[in-house]
């Protein structure tokens, strides 16, 4: 055995986010030795490692919670409706606290390879570290945006100021007053840091290539009147958002947007603006389908765009045109068009002036030098798959994962692959993803392999994948949803369009958290029937 040094245990879970820590509770209430792993020095994940002014999550934080515990539901409270990134952190802390989490996991230590033995029915995982860690189920919860993606920009290298990066943001307070700040990236990152930095910095130069279109947030304190409610009613809100196509709160609507009369239409968006949030895609049903309709909310949006935004030529550019709102993930503000007011504040419109270089001493566009004492990145991640190909994972017959995902990532229900018996994703590139709350996923996820692992305890079974049949049948059903969704009309990490050289499509379950959830369950009732299954066999 050339693993001689090998620790040998039940299950490795990767990645110490939401979806790892639950999977490491989940699994060691089965009684199990499992051992997470995490590159980062503490729980949190996504929420650990960006800690950029201005981070916060766009779902409710009713929403963006664990459904598990009846009982951290009780004791944890939350402040505002929507969580900034400290309370976030602080409540990823206080669960792994609660219920004694780090104790399975190894921090500072990232895996390197996952390699399926087919003889031993073992994964066998090494580490930067050097460890070699075996054991017969591996359970990725690597995340969705968990690998950041610096810009495509010649020189980073040559800046000689104060360069940083929103998804690996120091711990320590960064001070902006009096500094030159440049930004890269106007998506749901920037836009939080924009509006933030931009009253702190001496000037903020945003350099924007494509304008997203963000809505009021309209956060608020929670009032401890409401919070004894949201307490005393939580059972029945999880059983609700376990119905919801979203996995959370947000109202859903059969409603066509031209079932209206105009002048309904007009109010019912003028009402959502109100509401904010999410609530434009819980107000008309049709908005990913009805280009027509879709064309009508963006058109409504760059109004209230221009009525925000005092010069007529930001506005302009600000104005998202040529993709279909909601076709990039909409992003939630609080005062994001308005920071443009500022005299201190200057949108640098790439579309007319694109970035050349990066120098010692700033940004170079073709209009000229830009300089800057600071530059933040926040330009997004190699998304849905980076995380997973990061590292060698290697399953039966030397199949590689960057094999089989070479034109995009494959699996049945995002879960499981055939050729990679016993190795499961939560939250993976083709279930509902990053289209609906990760944290219902991620328990729906775990669940659902846990219940798996106990049926295959039950029949004595040693591995398990799905059949190529099952696994492309789902292929089929998620590309047939998907290919009347106006998503694809954009270039966004949703279809990974933003990382040169990726393969490009559509790959996540456009059908809700609920038919998704159902589609699970039902393979469960099936007794995986369309799996297939490995007996244990005594030695004679
Ligand atoms: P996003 O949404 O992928 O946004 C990245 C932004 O960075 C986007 O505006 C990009 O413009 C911009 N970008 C990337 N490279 C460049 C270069 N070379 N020049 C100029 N601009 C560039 O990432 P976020 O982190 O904001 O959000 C990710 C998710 O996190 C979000 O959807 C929420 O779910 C939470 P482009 O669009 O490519 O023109």
């Amino acid at each position: 055995n050339e693993n001689g040094s090998a620790e040998r245990v039940d299950i490795i879970v990767v990645g110490a986010g939401f979806g790892g820590m639950y999977a490491v509770y989940k699994f060691r209430e089965m009684g199990k030795n499992v051992v997470g792993i995490e590159a980062g020095s503490d729980v949190g994940g996504v929420w650990y490692w960006n800690r950029y002014p201005g981070a916060r999550c766009d779902l409710m934080s009713v929403d963006y919670s664990y459904g598990f515990s009846p009982e951290i539901e009780q004791e944890w409270t939350w402040s505002e409706q929507f969580a900034a990134q400290p309370e976030i952190l602080e409540y990823a802390n206080f669960v792994a606290d609660r219920l004694d989490l780090r104790k399975n996991f190894r921090f500072d230590t990232r895996v390197t390879s996952a390699i399926w033995d087919e003889e031993r029915k073992l994964w066998v995982a090494k580490t930067d570290g050097g460890a070699v860690l075996e054991a017969p189920y591996a359970i990725m919860s690597t995340g969705p945006l968990s690998i950041p993606k610096d810009p495509d920009i010649p020189g980073i290298d040559r800046f000689k100021g104060e360069l940083y990066r929103a998804q690996k943001w120091p711990h320590h307070e960064v001070d902006f007053t009096g500094k030159r700040v440049g930004v890269i990236g106007t998506g749901s990152t920037g836009i939080q840091i924009i509006q933030e930095v931009g009253p702190q910095a001496g000037e903020l130069f945003v350099f924007q290539r494509t304008p997203s279109f963000t809505l009021p947030m309209r956060n608020r304190d929670l009032s401890p009147e409401y919070v004894a409610e949201m307490k005393k009613h939580y059972r029945q809100m999880r059983a609700a958002m376990k119905m919801n196509p979203t996995g959370g709160t947000r109202p859903v609507t059969s409603r066509p947007f031209y079932s209206l009369p105009p002048d309904q239409r007009e109010e019912a968006m003028e009402q959502a603006w109100q509401n904010g949030g999410h609530t434009f895609l819980g107000t008309f049903a049709d908005l990913m389908v009805n280009e027509e309709a879709n064309e009508a909310v963006a058109d409504f949006v760059r109004g209230k765009i221009g009525e925000i935004v005092d010069d007529p030529k930001t506005a302009e550019a600000l104005k998202p045109r040529g993709y279909p709102i909601f076709a990039r993930r909409p992003c939630l503000d609080t005062e994001y068009y308005e920071t443009y007011n500022r005299p201190n504040v200057h949108l640098i419109n790439c579309k007319e002036d694109p970035i050349l270089e990066i120098t010692e001493k700033g940004i170079r566009t073709e209009s000229g030098e830009h300089e800057l004492d600071m530059l933040i990145f926040a330009t997004g991640y190699d998304a849905l798959t980076g995380a997973l190909l990061a590292f060698d994972v290697v399953g039966r017959d030397g199949l590689t994962l960057k094999e089989k995902w070479k034109d995009g990532p494959r699996s049945h229900l995002g879960i499981a692959m055939a050729g990679f018996p016993n190795l499961f994703a939560t939250t993976g590139p083709n279930g509902p993803a990053a289209l609906a709350n990760i944290i219902t996923i991620s328990e729906n996820d775990v669940d659902w392999i846990a219940d798996l692992i106990t049926y295959m305890e039950d029949k004595n079974l040693s591995a398990v994948e799905p059949t190529q049949e099952v696994e492309d049948a789902w292929m089929d059903h998620v590309a047939a949803l998907a290919a009347p969704s106006l998503i694809r009309k954009a270039n966004t990490w949703w279809v990974g369009a933003n990382v040169k050289g990726k393969p490009t499509g559509l790959t996540m379950f456009v059908g809700g958290f609920a038919k998704y959830r159902e589609a699970c369950e039902a393979v469960a009732a099936s007794k995986y029937a369309d799996y297939s299954f490995d007996r244990i066999t005594e030695p004679a």
